[in-house]
């Protein structure tokens, strides 16, 4: 091996551990996360969970492979009805202050299900953030399908 190409090499393992760390320093904490069970023929439910951006940040969109449209969602008075909207721009995280995603507030909305969610099951989810730069960050997660909030010590 030439000194050139080891050098190239070099570099590219530089670039490599460098993205790497960007996304493994994850300054996103996610706790308590549930997804709400629900029967055959249901077409969506929720996904609850404590977020804690130590830096700021922007929750911005979800997916699952279980949801055909997974949306963060808000519930608001309109009037004397209580309705459900998606959250402009993103649910924001303010740094270092946790977030509560929870039934009758924020939450992630998993719609046009492909299954039913039996509980004790877990739903694969995916959350993706945005810094105050702009920058996405993705996290993967098993989330537990369960009837009430579960409550991590
Ligand atoms: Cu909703």
């Amino acid at each position: 091996m030439t000194k050139k190409t080891l050098k190239t090499l070099v570099t590219v393992a530089a670039l490599a551990a460098t993205a790497f760390a960007s996304v493994s320093a994850q300054t996103v904490e996610v706790k308590d996360a549930w997804v709400r069970t629900s029967v055959p023929g249901q077409k969506a439910t929720g996904a609850f969970m404590k977020i804690t951006a130590r830096d700021g940040a922007r929750l911005v969109a979800a997916s699952s492979p279980l949801a055909g449209v997974t949306e963060v969602h808000e519930m608001k008075m309109d009037g004397n009805i209580m309705k459900m909207r998606a959250v402009e721009g993103g649910l924001e995280l303010p740094a270092g202050k946790t977030v509560e995603l929870k039934p009758g507030g924020f939450h992630v909305m998993l719609m046009d299900l492909k299954a039913a969610l039996p509980k004790d099951g877990t739903v694969p989810l995916t959350l993706v953030f945005k810094d105050a730069k702009g920058v996405e960050s993705r996290m993967e997660l098993k989330v537990p399908v369960a009837t009430a909030p579960v409550h991590s010590h």
